[in-house]
């Protein structure tokens, strides 16, 4: 090592020695390798500053990386705006009305999957979905109760819509236009980013040059017609909640928006008419200084793309952002704990500087928020606005030594990873190409395998976990009545419009979708005024489009070495290769996804964990029936069903699939279900035949054993 040259690197010296003494071992064995690859010291220093060019730079100029507004949160907080939806469009109302009441200061609407992937309610594909996972809308109708005495000039909407975003949001522009606020008034966000939904969170419709075209359509006709709404929300969120890594979310969003600048342009736009509304989207995990440092890194390098378009109005550099605390942070095990990640979670976001928020309810592991889980969720944020004072001054982290050298370290890795993606030849191309899909799905699994072995602690779950739990209570939704309403409903919009109005507007939107000229929202709109639903709107352009379909392949020789040696995994490994050899044929698993729960990270991991324990896995694809379901398990030749359920069909379609395996004679098949699945429906479900319920945070290890030792029960039952 070379000599000490000043009084700063003596001093260090002399840390070094204290702390070779305190740990009786090189202070270099405290460095953590974090997921993201980042090598984060046990201590910072003025020297750490060397390489950071981004110091010097003020809030509210470019590159903004302290923030978009000079005086932020100084000079107006971020936005409350908690996501929600349930049940009827009366349903949600009710409760977007009490919680604007309560503090709440945006909505955030949360569609149902039925309406997500472009189905009425009485669609029988969708039988396990109306209702449950969000709000169910098929008509203007529907989006007006939804947003009664909610004066839409006023208030901000998010809408989380990607599939069916053209039906949706001209259910919207028609609403407002009927409650006497035009178009050019409304204000808000509509999600619309469909990349990401390839990548992780799957609510496609149309194949992806289709789903291009329609986001390139909306950011045409909300520059030019409605001044006040964001056109898309560019979205890392899902990523991170699929497994991706900090840099993965940072370096794929910013890429994602980099092509929708892009796809913009080639509609003809110039690039200030739209890139101001470019909104943005990030989840809030548990690792604090690196979420505080992302959101900053984010900023500097979206100005940094956006130079390279030549914008001459400042505001089309700006990364504006909405934040949501992380899904997958939380437990289902002593979920008071989740209070706890949540605040701590917000807390870097605020300190991140985001423009909007989202902190998630306790239950989130269980349902949906019930009214007493919201409350607390949304007083989170009130608490951290009015009493801690983290509003009173702009990025008040700005100059930790820790933290402007993370800043930089996450945009330089992020950064290498945009380039790779350019180098495929953009997102759309990295995406066709798997690779995002791919990288995320083995952080996953490692990730998980961390979890599985205790190296990742989560208090409750892997460590200091509770011996009894009580169960909670959770939001239930009657899905069969919320169904049964939908479809009365419908049947009321069918009998009173003009059929021949409808049938000539639907004609427009196909030949629309057909000759690539005009534009498509306009032509929904025009639908929509004529009372056509969110499915026939759908169907006109599937007509044209097609339906996209995916068939996932397994990632293998991930989770085993993650998790490395260790008798846990020798023993069951062992125990598979025996049974393996004693019936001529490796055990085989089909892992289902039913209805239209894109959700499927629990899906990946367990199917690829499986495979590398021994397991014959037959990746199921998304969105089948029962009936689907049972006949890929007949034609796979499974000994066992395992559907991973995210979004509440479980009771539905469980009970379906078990009837549809009795039905053709093979109640022999097992099944077994993991997922979001609150322990009050666990005696429901074994009493409909299901084997085994996976919980949230079940070790795959232990799904694993028990699905071993189910087929080993039924293996020497058949040799007796
Ligand atoms: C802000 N303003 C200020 C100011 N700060 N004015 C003066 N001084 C300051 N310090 C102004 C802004 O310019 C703006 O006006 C207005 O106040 C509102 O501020 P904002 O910062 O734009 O906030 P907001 O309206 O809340 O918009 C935030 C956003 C937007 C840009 C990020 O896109 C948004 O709300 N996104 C939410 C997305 C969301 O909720 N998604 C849920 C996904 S759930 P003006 O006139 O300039 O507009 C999901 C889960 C799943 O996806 O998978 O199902
Ligand atoms: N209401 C409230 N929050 C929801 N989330 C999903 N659907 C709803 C809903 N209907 C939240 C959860 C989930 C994330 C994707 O969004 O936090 O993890």
């Amino acid at each position: 090592m070379s000599a000490p040259t000043s009084t700063a690197d003596t001093a260090l010296e002399d840390w070094r020695a204290l702390a070779r003494k305190e740990v009786k071992a090189d202070p270099d064995s405290l460095t953590w390798q974090t997921p993201e690859g980042i090598a984060v010291k046990p201590l910072y220093t003025e020297a750490d500053l060397a390489g950071v060019g981004h110091l010097g730079s003020l809030p509210g100029q470019q590159p903004y990386l302290r923030g978009p507004r000079a005086t932020m949160y100084a000079g107006r907080p971020w936005t409350i705006r908690q996501y929600a939806g349930f049940s009827t469009a009366e349903a949600s109302n009710a409760f977007y009305r009490k919680a604007l009441a309560a503090g709440q200061k945006g909505l955030s609407v949360a569609f149902d999957l039925a309406t997500h992937r472009g189905y009425d309610s009485d669609h029988p594909r969708v039988e396990g979905d109306v209702g449950k996972a969000g709000v169910a809308i098929d008509s203007v109708e529907d989006m007006k109760i939804l947003f009664d005495a909610i004066p839409l000039e006023e208030m901000s909407v998010s809408m989380t819509m990607n599939g069916a975003v053209l039906p949706v949001l001209a259910f919207f522009i028609v609403a407002g236009e009927e409650q006497g606020v035009s178009r050019a008034k409304l204000s808000g966000t509509i999600q619309n980013d469909i990349l990401k939904e390839f990548i992780t969170r799957n609510t496609y419709i149309y194949p992806p040059a289709a789903s291009m075209r329609i986001v390139a359509d909306i950011i045409a006709y909300t520059a030019k017609e409605m001044p006040r709404f964001n056109s898309i929300s560019i979205s890392g969120y899902h990523m991170q909640e699929a497994g991706a890594t900090l840099v993965q979310e940072l370096a794929f969003t910013l890429a994602d928006g980099r092509d929708y600048v892009r796809a913009a342009l080639a509609k003809g736009l110039d690039v200030d008419a739209f890139a101001g509304r470019l909104s943005f989207f990030f989840a809030i995990g548990m690792n604090f200084f690196m979420e505080v440092a992302k959101l900053r890194a984010a900023r500097l390098l979206w100005s940094r793309i956006m130079t390279e378009f030549g914008p001459k109005d400042p505001q089309s550099l700006m990364l504006r952002t909405h934040c949501q605390t992380s899904g997958v942070s939380l437990a289902e095990r002593d979920p008071y704990n989740n209070i706890v990640r949540t605040a701590y979670e917000a807390m870097a976001a605020a300190l991140g500087g985001t423009q909007s928020l989202h902190t998630n309810s306790f239950d989130e592991a269980i349902a949906l928020p019930t009214e007493f889980s919201a409350r607390i969720a949304r007083n989170t944020q009130l608490i951290l606005q009015h009493e801690t004072g983290v509003t009173k001054v702009v990025d008040p982290l700005a100059g930790s030594y820790y933290l402007e050298s993370l800043t930089h370290d996450l945009a330089t890795q992020a950064w290498a990873l945009i380039e790779e993606v350019e180098a495929m030849g953009g997102m759309t191309a990295a995406v066709a190409a798997g690779l995002p899909k791919r990288l995320i799905e083995e952080a996953a699994t490692k990730r998980q395998a961390a979890v599985d072995r205790g190296d990742e602690v989560v208090v409750g779950v892997n460590r200091y976990q509770l011996e009894d739990e009580p169960a909670i209570d959770s939001l239930d939704i009657d899905n069969h009545a919320v169904r049964a309403a939908q479809i009365r409903r419908l049947a009321d919009v069918r009998r009173r419009r003009d059929p021949q109005a409808v049938a000539k507007a639907l004609a427009v939107l196909t030949e629309v979708a057909g000759s690539g000229t005009g534009n498509l929202l306009e032509a929904a709109v025009e639908a929509a005024r004529h009372r056509a639903t969110v499915g026939e709107i759908s169907d006109a352009l599937r007509a044209e489009f097609g339906d996209h379909s995916a068939r996932p392949k397994v990632v293998a020789d991930i989770y085993r070495p993650a998790f490395g040696e260790g008798p846990e995994v020798e023993i069951l490994a062992g125990r598979i290769a025996a049974f393996t050899a004693q019936r001529g044929a490796k055990p085989r698993i089909l892992v289902a996804k039913l209805g239209q729960d894109g959700h499927d990270r629990g899906a990946r991991v367990v199917a690829s964990a499986f495979t590398d324990m021994g397991f014959e896995v037959v990746a199921g694809p998304l969105f089948q029936t029962p009936d689907e379901a049972v006949d890929l398990a007949l034609a796979e030749k499974v000994d066992v069903v395992g559907v991973s359920s995210l979004a509440a069909g479980h009771k539905t379609l469980l009970p379906q699939l078990i009837e549809k395996l009795k039905a053709r004679s093979r109640a022999d098949i097992a099944v077994v279900c993991g997922g979001v699945i609150p322990r009050q429906d666990y005696d429901f479900l074994r009493e409909a035949g299901v084997s085994a319920v996976f919980g949230p945070g079940t070790p795959v290890l232990d799904a694993a054993r028990t699905v071993l030792d189910l087929l080993e029960g039924r293996l020497s039952n058949e040799l007796r």
